[in-house]
């Protein structure tokens, strides 16, 4: 416990020892002790410094509640997210929907603090609460010939203002390759500081996948379907020139109209350095792997 919210991680943090919680025992004041599985690599090299509470719930992106970055804190309230369920289907041996509560239950929750890069160029460290994406397509089942998964987003016009505006086509989605969406460090985040997620960062769960640009991070999730062809995803759709289905964190691949060669830690003041950007968001030694052989100019 004491540990929890430590603010420089270090190797020896990264230790079986290390607790995580359960975000509804550790609401009503337990918490549970567990494994550890926290970014890897990147934490025992490099210290992972956590962003405040407030710059992370106060400076968003989730369109559907506008385009500003202020938007999503001052609107999001308006989403109601229980009750919530998530319908899994497609390739999998148990299709169907599955509600937030029944998920949390079969599902371990720990806490995990991941480094997180908008394509925007700017970032942040935040400590997720969550479970392992692979816990929960397993949980449905993933038949042999499923190689994609496709996420989408609740499309809810009279709980979202911004979907008025055809910035995207709503509903929003995103999608993965299977061996990315069953990587250990992809993780369905649920919570926050061990608080449930706010609304602004996509409850009541929301994707993670720490070496993608942010917005591979599709938020307030409602279905996930195991396909066998590459999902379509927002953003290339609105503009495949500047987003591709990959889009992996990647200092070499510049965006067509900015450089990714670097970026603006939030939350150091209006003169904080910019420090440059890792491959794979410093990822590297965990994920470099599934890309073996594969042009990441071309598949970007
Ligand atoms: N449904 C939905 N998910 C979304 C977005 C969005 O507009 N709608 N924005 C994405 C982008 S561009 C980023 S950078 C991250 C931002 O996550 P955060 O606000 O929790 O930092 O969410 C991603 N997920
Ligand atoms: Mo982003």
């Amino acid at each position: 416990m004491a540990n929890r919210w430590i603010n420089t991680l270090k190797d020896s943090d990264v230790t079986p020892e290390t607790t995580f919680l359960n975000r509804r025992q550790m609401i009503a004041g337990a918490a549970a002790a567990g494994l550890a599985s926290i970014g890897g690599s990147l934490s025992a090299k490099e210290a992972l410094e956590p962003n405040s509470y407030e710059d992370i719930t106060q400076y968003n992106n989730f369109y559907e509640f506008g385009t500003g970055k202020t938007d999503p804190a001052a609107n999001a309230h308006t989403l109601v997210t229980a009750p919530w369920t998530v319908e899994i289907d497609g390739l999998v041996d148990k299709p169907g929907a599955y509600t937030f509560e029944d998920i949390m239950k079969a599902m371990t929750i720990e806490e995990r603090i991941y480094r997180f890069r908008c394509v925007e160029a700017w970032s942040m460290v935040i400590p997720w609460n969550g479970f392992e994406l692979a816990d929960l397509l397993n949980m449905a089942g993933v038949q042999s010939g499923a190689k994609y998964v496709a996420f989408e987003t609740a499309l809810r016009p009279d709980e979202m203002p911004g979907v008025r505006f055809p910035v995207l086509d709503w509903p929003y989605v995103e999608g993965l390759r299977l061996d990315e969406a069953m990587h250990p460090l992809t993780i369905m985040a649920t919570g926050i500081y061990g608080k449930d997620i706010p609304n602004q960062n996509g409850a009541p769960l929301r994707l993670v996948v720490p070496w993608k640009y942010g917005f591979k991070s599709i938020k307030s999730i409602v279905k996930i379907t195991l396909t066998d062809k590459e999902p379509a995803t927002s953003w290339n759709k609105a503009n495949a020139r500047e987003y591709g289905f990959y889009s992996n964190v990647n200092p070499e691949v510049s965006h067509p109209r900015w450089s990714q060669a670097s970026e603006r830690p939030v939350g150091g003041g209006l003169f904080a350095k910019r420090i440059p950007t890792l491959m794979f968001n410093g990822y590297e030694e965990e994920v470099a792997g599934l890309y073996t052989g594969m042009d990441l100019k071309t598949n970007f």
